[in-house]
């Protein structure tokens, strides 16, 4: 088996067979709630109790005990545990199902459900609870200045230097679930493009699917433990 670094980047496709909702499928959270009205900082400043709403009924949705990972996300922990070069997973998903998964080397780009952050002080909590206009910061005691540790429009994805790092050195890039509309992450293939072997494992061809060394398309539960018997199988 060749020892080179695996980079693979998810989002909200492989969490979709757990129940939870993709966001830019006919039944996707976009389709009625308005980018512009959650999930930018603007909508925050205008409204955060209804942000607020928002995030809390997503965070309670996650501490659902029924809520669980699925085949794919056990198969890229197996890949990870097996494989005898790094294998880093980039998720833009805010979900912990990576997590829960025992995920060894793992990024969440787009920051996390479980946690909330405080704008006065910075300090990270992790959070299971809803989260309100007057919920005190544990660390600094300041209310009106905690919000959810999620990277919205306009902000910068986390962790960028690490994941840049990952990418110049990886053999393979791996792209599970994404429709590939949101950038940066959308641009990673372009960027390994002829330096690493590129292939989209996704129920459908994604916008960027053209760019991809190849493409294998149906569902994550499937496609992805296939997949990743087939590298640990060297072919
Ligand atoms: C930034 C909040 C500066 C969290 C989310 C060009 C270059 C750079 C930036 C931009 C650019 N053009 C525009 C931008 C700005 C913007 C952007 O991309 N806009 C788009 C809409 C045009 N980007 C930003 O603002 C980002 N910040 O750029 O900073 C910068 C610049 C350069 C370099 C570094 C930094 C910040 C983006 C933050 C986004 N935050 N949401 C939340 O509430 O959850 S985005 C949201 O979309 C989620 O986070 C989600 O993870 C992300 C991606 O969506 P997908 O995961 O792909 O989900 P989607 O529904 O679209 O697709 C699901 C796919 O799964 C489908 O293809 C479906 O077929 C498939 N599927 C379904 N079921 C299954 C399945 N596949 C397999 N099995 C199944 N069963």
């Amino acid at each position: 088996m060749s020892a080179f670094p695996i980079v693979i980047l998810t989002g909200a496709g492989i969490s979709r067979e757990s129940g939870l909702a993709t966001f830019r499928d006919a039944d996707g959270i976009w389709a009625s709630v308005r980018i512009e009205d959650v999930a930018t900082p603007e909508a925050f400043a205008r409204d955060p109790a209804r942000v607020h709403g928002f995030y809390n009924a997503r965070r309670r949705a996650i501490a659902d005990p029924a809520m669980a990972p699925n085949a794919a996300h056990h198969a890229l922990v197996t890949l990870a545990r097996a494989w005898p070069a790094p294998v880093l997973v980039v998720t833009q998903n805010v979900d912990d199902l990576h997590d829960r998964a025992g995920q060894p080397a793992l990024i969440h780009m787009h920051g996390e459900l479980a946690k909330v952050r405080c704008t006065a002080c910075g300090a990270v909590h992790a959070w299971t609870d809803d989260l309100s206009t007057d919920t005190p910061c544990p660390a600094c005691g300041v209310r009106g200045g905690m919000r959810p540790h999620i990277v919205w429009f306009g902000e910068m994805p986390m962790a960028m230097d690490d994941i840049g790092a990952a990418l110049d050195a990886c053999g393979l890039f791996v792209s599970i679930g994404t429709s590939g509309n949101v950038y940066p992450a959308a641009g990673f293939v372009a960027e390994v493009r002829g330096r690493a072997r590129t292939v989209e494992l996704n129920l459908e061809p994604s916008s960027g699917t053209r760019l991809f060394d190849e493409a294998i398309h149906g569902p994550a539960t499937v496609i992805v433990p296939a997949f990743v018997q087939r590298l640990l199988d060297g072919l």
